[in-house]
């Protein structure tokens, strides 16, 4: 499975690990890292200086490249732009924004950039200032989300921009993968399979929560206010949706979801918290180590490929 991605990022598999808010710490990115794959640090919300000792943990743990998530609507986000740059973090994702300002910054530094995109018109901006590849990511996705699946999402940017594209939201196993390649990516990008993992320390009622998640189970909060964010269903959606539903205004909605993801990483308050996972969570069944879940994957996506078939 060597692609350009494998090639832009000193990589074995392409093969990318979310950059998660509250969980892809050091521990999830190392090991998904050391497997062969590209671990990411989720910047978040969080504060320059912890974001530096993630770095420099990382680096304790491997010498295989990582990179870090920017969050861009962050309020730390221009610390953690220049961070990136004087730590020599080999990679830069970022979500939930246009990062246009970093570009000549990071660059500068030799990082290589990938802004994660939920449309073409900013996919293709993001090539001409200077991007390496773009992660194309499906409303699917947990978290925030843009309007397109990521059927309808992957190919319109893959035909759209030169530079490879990595597709995410809605993959979590060979199948998912290969349909990825045949749309036009180069790799993926994954999320809510790696929560499952041993490395990745969230609370274990998190872990539980997406195991026993069923299909039916993904719910978006936040349509209405203009920042949906995708979780599973739960008590907080229950009241979110109900009173969204009924036209509250913004900081009614708000209250019920400031720290929600803390909450629910954290203490495991899985019935008040954000339970931030993409719809693939129905899927996702098994707990295993990022090693054997890479591995997993791998072997899945080539017997897939191998055996693909059309017309008898
Ligand atoms: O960023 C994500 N997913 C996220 S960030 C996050 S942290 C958070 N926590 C609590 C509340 C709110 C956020 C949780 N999940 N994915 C990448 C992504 N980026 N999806 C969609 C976008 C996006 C959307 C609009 C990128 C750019 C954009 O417009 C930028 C522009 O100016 O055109």
């Amino acid at each position: 499975m060597h692609t350009r991605i494998t090639k832009l990022l000193e990589i074995e598999h392409p093969i990318i690990q979310g950059g998660m808010a509250w969980v892809a710490e050091y521990k999830l990115a190392s090991a998904v890292s050391k497997a062969g794959g590209l671990g990411l640090i989720g910047a978040a919300n969080a504060p320059a200086d912890w974001v530096r000792d993630q770095i420099r943990s990382a680096k304790r743990e491997t010498e295989k490249p990582f990179g870090i998530n920017i969050m861009l609507m962050s309020p730390y986000a221009d610390q953690v732009a220049q961070l990136a740059a004087d730590e020599g973090v080999k990679v830069v994702t970022t979500g939930a924004g246009n990062p246009e300002k970093y570009m000549k910054m990071w660059k500068e530094a030799g990082i290589k950039v990938i802004p994660v995109v939920a449309s073409v018109a900013l996919a293709k901006r993001m090539e001409r200032c200077g991007a390496d590849a773009v992660v194309a990511e499906g409303c699917e996705a947990g978290g925030h989300i843009g309007e397109n699946t990521t059927m309808v999402l992957v190919p319109q940017v893959a035909d759209a921009v030169s530079i490879p594209v990595i597709a995410a939201g809605g993959i979590a196993d060979g199948r998912g993968i290969a349909a990825a390649f045949m749309l036009g990516a180069e790799g993926v990008q994954m999320g809510t399979h790696f929560v499952v993992t041993d490395e990745c320390q969230v609370h274990d009622n998190y872990k539980e929560r997406i195991i026993k998640a069923k299909d039916i189970d993904s719910r978006v909060t936040g349509r209405s206010t203009g920042h949906p964010i995708r979780v599973l269903r739960n008590e907080m959606t229950k009241r979110y949706l109900e009173l969204e539903n009924q036209g509250a205004g913004f900081e009614e909605l708000e209250e019920l979801t400031l720290g929600g993801l803390r909450k629910a990483v954290i203490e495991g308050d899985i019935k008040n918290g954000s339970v931030m996972a993409g719809q693939i969570a129905g899927m996702v069944k098994e707990r295993m180590s990022c090693r054997t879940l890479i591995e997993k994957l791998v072997q899945e996506t080539e017997t897939v490929m191998k055996g693909i078939k059309i017309y008898e």
